[in-house]
């Protein structure tokens, strides 16, 4: 047996049909208008907490008497951030001094097909346009210098949270940027490791934001690169950048998903439906079926794959039908990674990373091992990969045949 690739799975049809991007109604609307719903007073008690403590994170940066930043004997790079589920152009082992990394997210709302068997969809709050937000990568050491821009059209306020960095709300609290307006913030990479980043505008806005799709990951690599517990290298391939999304899209009397105008909409229909914590959707990449199909990641036997997996809301459990994690680092990279894992774990709030090395070709499934998320909510991609099969790993040695007692 040379192949073993399973041409009905490589067939599945892609679903994950991204249309719109630019909302129609709000280029009508005009700048007032905007701001003035985008400012609306906060309901909740909670909301004014919040909205106070983001005051507070700024108003210490801003009457602080610190001293700059010492910028001297670094480099200024810039990325160029890429679509998932793929990686921006990086070194694994860092070369030269530490860096500035510039970068640009726009706060990007669309509507999104999540499910176009049922119809289902959602006016997604991104990070340049995708779900999950684009993956950055810099070193240990590094600073990332983040341009954030609000396009004028949208509908709301955002901002960014970097769990990866240090100070004023990971960044939230001097990064609320209103249609219109952009904003630069500096901060730099002290702890080596995937962490996720999401929007977190305040109060019940955050989780909203958050489950319509305003998340993504950083990974902070060791200056020397990735090793294991020994201390040699471990190098990859490939980057599979994979964002589960848990979405709580709201129904109407009969069931059926609703539809809505523009973006923010759907704001109080779906605080109900997050209220019940039961998502309707966990999907990897934005939409059921966007990694599976034509969105199918490719790779050959031999090649290694650093699996990158972020949850910004909720727990998750990744499973590689036919295939293992031989390096998993479930927190930090500064930790040695756990080795031959079957499944691992996902801390909601979390991006982590996973190694394998393929063995065998055929199509995998990356699926959340909880399999009803799986196979009812959508939490599956296919891996297909192309190469020899092996039988001393794995042999078919009887056909099904019927059998007489
Ligand atoms: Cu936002």
């Amino acid at each position: 047996m040379t192949k073993f690739i399973n041409p009905g799975l490589v067939k599945t049809s892609r679903r994950n049909v991204l249309r719109g991007s630019v909302l129609a109604g709000a280029a009508a609307m005009t700048g007032a208008a905007t701001m003035a719903a985008t400012r609306a007073p906060m309901p909740l008690k909670a909301d004014a907490t919040s909205a106070r403590l983001y005051k507070a994170a700024g108003k210490i940066e801003a009457e602080s008497n610190a001293k700059p930043a010492d910028l001297s004997g670094y480099t200024r790079v810039r990325q160029e951030l890429v679509a998932p589920p793929y990686a921006p152009a990086h070194e694994q082992v860092a070369t030269g001094g530490p860096k500035i990394i510039e970068i640009t997210m726009e706060t990007t709302e669309r509507l999104m097909v999540v499910d176009e068997d049922t119809g289902a969809e959602v006016w997604a709050l991104t990070y340049n346009g995708s779900v999950p937000g684009p993956l950055i990568i810099c070193h240990e050491g590094d600073m990332v210098e983040l341009t954030l821009r609000n396009p004028e059209d949208s509908m709301m306020e955002h901002n960014i949270d970097y769990h990866a960095s240090t100070g004023a709300l990971g960044g939230g609290g001097l990064t609320h940027v209103y249609p219109g307006e952009e904003t630069v913030l500096r901060w730099k990479a002290t702890k080596p490791g995937c962490f996720t980043y999401h929007c977190a505008p305040g109060g019940a806005m955050i989780p909203y934001h958050v489950t319509h799709g305003m998340n993504g990951a950083v990974m902070v690599l060791p200056r020397d690169g990735l090793k294991d517990k020994d201390g040699n290298p471990l190098r990859y391939d490939k980057i599979a950048y994979i964002g589960e999304q848990d979405y709580y899209l709201p129904k109407d009397d009969n069931g059926d998903y609703k539809t809505y105008e523009a973006a923010g909409d759907d704001y109080a229909d779906s605080l109900d439906a997050m209220r019940t914590l039961t998502p309707t959707h966990s999907v990897f990449n934005g939409a059921v079926g966007a990694l599976t199909g034509e969105g199918a990641l490719k790779f050959n036997v031999g090649e290694t794959v650093l699996m990158i997996h972020n949850q910004a809301n909720r727990d998750s459990r990744p499973h590689l039908i036919g295939g293992h994690g031989n390096f998993v680092w479930e927190t930090s990279f500064s930790d040695a990674p756990l080795t031959g894992l079957e499944t691992w774990f996902v801390r909601g709030g979390t991006a982590m990373a996973a190694m394998y090395t393929f063995e065998q070709p055929g199509v995998y499934a990356y699926v959340n091992h909880n399999l009803i998320e799986a196979a009812l909510l959508g939490a599956t991609a296919h891996f297909v990969v192309d190469g020899e099969w092996d039988n001393d790993l794995m042999e078919q040695v009887v056909a099904p045949r019927p059998f007489t007692t």
